[in-house]
Order: structure tokens, then sequence, then C-alpha cells
């Protein structure tokens, strides 16, 4: 008799039967091998209160400023104390922080902003506005939409669909292609389909309203959704880098000749008009991937022609040590087999770190971790190469030539350097940038958070602690230079402070500070300022699992049942 005939033990084979299925299912089930977007921390990490304290302290800086002197315009002028009208003069900034106020546990103020937001009229704006739709649905929608998810505030619905319809009606064109720039409020306006639109302005609409039609269960906006994307997938290989969408792009070219809409421009690029269009067909796909695959296929056949066409290695010192990308600016014209790469970059371009890494999971490819891992090494050493400690805001390094080795020689360099094309006015006499800059075009720092924005997500998505020191050093660094009597205010020039001999010396000028401009964007304390947080905060505190952020940081809650992941 053997053991499962045993009668004391007959008991035992439901049991064994089931085990038997798990183990079966086991085999055949096909495993996933990612199944979250977080690293598992497990408790394991290290709590950093007192850097968390510091962002907090300067985030309270600002908004004191900005509550003392520009209380309910849509900015603070941080060196003077003024106030600037610059999206209508809906409160940009006190909309766009809402959700940041919540975060960093600061409730009385958040309670103050939320009453102030609740009295904001978004059906009467400053004379004769032109609402620039991109940065209203990013800052306005997306920060009043956070806000609503994060504090549950009933108060908070009305409002969201208040400004949700009105931004709605820019899409009430011939063709379902929105109006970019328009007169919303002006009664009886024929809103037209933009004619010459920035990429990011059309293709970046996706997440916002896709998740105000999943809040309140109003399909009219994403079906404006739906249609927006179906047109970018249709004309997905119109341009002359099939699978890339141009910088520049023609709403009004659909129900015409179609093939127009990609055929404005030859130039494709990562950074400033594009960023945001890219970095919604993998955040959307994570929003409502299970119910729409036009994302994943759009993501699949753009990132290809991205690390085909725009991503480059730098000619940097130890490159060899560390793997370090760029993206850079494609141009081609129609008809050309060959496309020319310019290996210029911009801090906007940084995000692309954070999104090839979330993709990899997202999608499955683990190539695109590395990736995304290189473009964020590229950001970190040009923070850590600046004679601030701050990324200038657009420079043009040297490629590598040869994609294995990259030996870094300082007379080859220098040679190049020095050639006149990339002196400065023509004077060649000195070294004008820290050696891998070969000209910076625009230095100035505009308190972006792109940078950052990727270290926080390699931070969430690792666990390696390393992110956490490189990103307190650029937040040092950031302080040092920005701080000022009302805020943080811009720099001028991130590269100013130069000075080759102390380089050489091994001395970075530190203890000059770089020129301030009288101007704080509401992204500082919509995104920098957030990011720079959660980086020290506990992993469970808005979880990469559980929360999407759009592209000016503001959480939406993800669905189970629909979200593509
Ligand atoms: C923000 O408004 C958003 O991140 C946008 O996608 C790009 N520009 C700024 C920040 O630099």
């Amino acid at each position: 008799m053997s053991w499962s005939t045993t009668p004391q033990l007959r008991w035992l084979r439901p049991l064994l039967a089931l085990f038997a299925v798990f183990l079966l299912l086991q085999i055949l089930m096909p495993r996933s091998t990612y199944t979250q977007i977080q690293h598992n921390f497990n408790g394991r990490y290290l709590a950093q209160p007192e850097r968390q304290n510091a962002v907090k302290r300067e985030f309270l800086h600002a908004w004191t400023g900005y509550q003392d002197h520009a209380w309910m315009a849509d900015g603070l002028l941080p060196l003077s104390g003024g106030r600037k009208q610059q999206f209508c003069g809906w409160s940009a900034t006190l909309v766009d922080a809402l959700d940041t106020l919540i975060i960093m546990d600061l409730n009385d103020e958040f309670q103050d902003a939320l009453n102030a937001t609740l009295t904001i009229d978004f059906l009467e704006s400053i004379e004769g506005c032109e609402v620039n739709l991109f940065e209203s649905t990013i800052r306005y929608l997306g920060g009043l939409m956070a806000a609503y998810e994060l504090s549950n505030d009933a108060r908070v619905l009305p409002k969201l669909i208040e400004l949700g319809d009105m931004l709605h009606t820019a899409f009430h064109t011939s063709n379902g292609l929105p109006c970019t720039h328009c007169k919303l409020l002006e009664k009886d306006l024929d809103i037209k389909p933009t004619e010459d639109a920035i990429l990011a302005d059309v293709g970046s609409i996706y997440l916002e309203f896709a998740r105000l039609s999943q809040i309140t269960g109003d399909d009219k906006y994403i079906e404006t959704v739906d249609h927006v994307s179906q047109v970018f997938a249709q004309v997905q290989n119109d341009s002359s880098i099939p699978g890339l969408w141009p910088e520049i792009i023609s709403p009004a070219a659909i129900g015409g000749d179609r093939t127009d809409f990609a055929r404005k421009s030859t130039r494709f690029a990562l950074g400033a008009l594009s960023d945001s269009a890219y970095e919604y067909l993998v955040k959307t796909h994570l929003l409502m991937g299970k119910t729409r695959d036009v994302y994943e296929s759009m993501w699949k056949r753009a990132s290809r022609e991205i690390k085909r066409f725009l991503l480059f290695r730098a000619y940097i010192p130890n490159a060899n040590e560390k793997d370090v990308i760029f993206p850079g600016i494609a141009s081609r014209t129609f008809g050309d087999s060959e496309a020319m790469l310019e290996t210029r970059t911009e801090h906007l371009a940084c995000f692309a770190g954070g999104m090839f890494a979330m993709a990899s999971r997202i999608f499955g490819d683990p190539e695109d971790f590395y990736i995304g891992e290189a473009i964020t090494n590229g950001c970190v050493w040009a923070y850590q190469n600046s004679p601030t400690g701050i990324m200038p805001e657009t420079f043009t390094l040297l490629p590598c030539t040869n994609t294995t080795q990259c030996e870094w020689s300082d007379s080859c360099w220098q040679d190049q350097s020095n050639r006149p094309e990339h002196c400065m006015n023509g004077n060649c006499e000195q070294f004008k940038f820290p050696p891998g800059f070969l000209q910076v075009s625009d230095a100035s720092y505009k308190l972006r958070p792109e940078a950052i924005e990727s270290v926080f997500i390699m931070w969430r998505m690792t666990g390696d602690e390393y992110w956490r020191e490189v990103g307190w050093t650029m937040f040092e660094s950031i302080i040092e230079h920005t701080r000022s009597a009302f805020g943080h205010a811009a720099l001028l020039s991130t590269m100013e402070i130069y000075d080759r001999d102390a380089y050489e010396k091994g001395l970075m000028v530190r203890k000059v500070l770089a020129r301030q401009m009288d101007d704080m964007e509401s992204f500082w304390f919509a995104e920098t300022l957030k990011y720079f947080y959660l980086l020290f905060s506990d992993p469970d505190l808005i979880s990469l699992d559980d929360w999407v952020l759009n592209t000016e940081a503001h959480p939406f809650r993800l669905t189970e049942s629909v979200r593509g992941f």
C-alpha cells in the first residue's frame, strides 16, 4: 500500500492535486521578467529626513515669497519681488504647486492655496488672452487633477470640469485636431486647427484628457485623445525619418493632404519642441495600455529610430569608464539616404533618461534600461563638470568616433575646441569651457527639472544610493547659486565663472556665484523641488507602481483594470 492510499493520509490527496496544478501552471504560464517599475525596496533604504527637510525649507522660502508678493499671479519675480502674468492670469504657480504642498505635508499652506484656487474663474481671463493649450493642459489641468487625486476634496471636481471643458474647446475644429494658441474664451470664435504647430504642443495632451475621462466618466475627452493618437499613428511614416515626427507639424493638413502633417520640418530631436510627445507614448500606455495598443506600437517604432538617429556617445574625459549617451538633433531632407546628426544637446532632453528606463520595464526591453541609465549619466556628467555644478541649457559635444573605445586626449580636444567654428566671437585665445564642452550656445539655467527627474527615476528603479548622492550634490549647487531674496532665480550663465587655470589646479570655481535673472517658472515648485523631495523620501510616497506623473510631474493614479503594465 503506498502512502497516498493509506486511509489516514487520504486527506492529503486533494491538497497534492492542487499543488500539482500550481506547479504545472508555474511551468506553462509565460513568465514576465518585470513585475513592477520600482525596485523591490522591502523597507531596505536609508531614511534621509535631513535632506528632505532641506528641500522643504527651500520650497517654503520660495512659497513664502510667492504668498507675500505675487499671490494668485502666474508667477513671482524672485529678485524684485514683482509678479508676472504668463498663462492668461489663472494663477499658474498656485495651481502648479498644489500637489507638491500635499506631498510635502504642508497642510495649512495647501488649504489656503486650495481655497484660493476655488475662486479662479477659468471662463474669464486677462483681456484677449490666447490660451496656450500645451502649457495650460500640463500645468493647470494636470495640477488641478493631481490636487483632486491626492486630496479627494470634492470641491475640486467642478473646477476640474470647468477647466477641462474650456480647454477641450480647442479641439472643436473641422478635423478634431487642436488650435494650440487660440482665444478660446471669445464668443462665436471659429476655432481652426493650427497650421504650423510645435510637435509637443499637439502630442502631449493624451494623459491629462484620458485621465479626465476616467475620473469624470465622460468619454468625450478620451474620444478626442483617441482621434489625435490615431492621426499620429497614421502619419508616423510620412516624415523624412519614418518613425519619428518632426519638430513642427501641421494639424491643419488632416482632412486635406494628410502627408503634409509630418512634412513641415525635417528636424528631429528629443529636446524643446518635441520632448513630451515621445514621453507620453510610454506614459499613456501605462495609464490605459490594456485598452489601447496604439501607444505601444508608436513607441516601439519611434524608439528604434531615436536610438538609430538621435543618440550619440560623447567624447568627454573618462568616457570609457561609464556609459554616457546624449540626445542630439537629426536632420534629413526628403529623398536623402543620409541623416545629419548635430551633437548639440539640451537640459530639456534629460527627461529621456527616465523615459527609456521606464519603457524598458513597461515594454520588457532590458536594452532600453541601459540607454536610460547612460542618458542620465550624461546629464549628471554635465552637472558635475560645469563650474557652477549646474548643467547649462544648450551645449555641443564632440561625438566619439569609435563606438566601443573613446580614449580622451586633452590636446585633441583643444585642437577641436580651437577651430574657428567653435570659438566664441572668433576669439580662440582662451579655453572657454571645461574639457568636454565644445561650445555652450546657451549657458543659462532656468530652474529646470529634467536631470533630477531622471536621477529620481533611476533611484526608484534601482534602489542604488549612488543616485541619491549625485542628486544631493546637484541640489546643493542649484540652491547655492539660485537662492534669492524672494525665492530662487534662474541663472544667466552656469559657465561664466569658469577659469581654466583654476580648473587645471583641480579647483572648481565655487566661491563666485552665478549671475541671477528675475525669473522663477512655476515648474520650480511643481517639478524640480518635488523630484528632489521624492528622491529622499520613502519610496512608497508617489510610488511609480501606483502613479504616473505627467510631464509637469503631476501624479495621476493608475487604475488596475486598464493600466498597461
Ligand atoms: C515643463 O513645463 C515641462 O517639464 C515640459 O515638459 C518641458 N518644460 C518644462 C520644464 O523644463
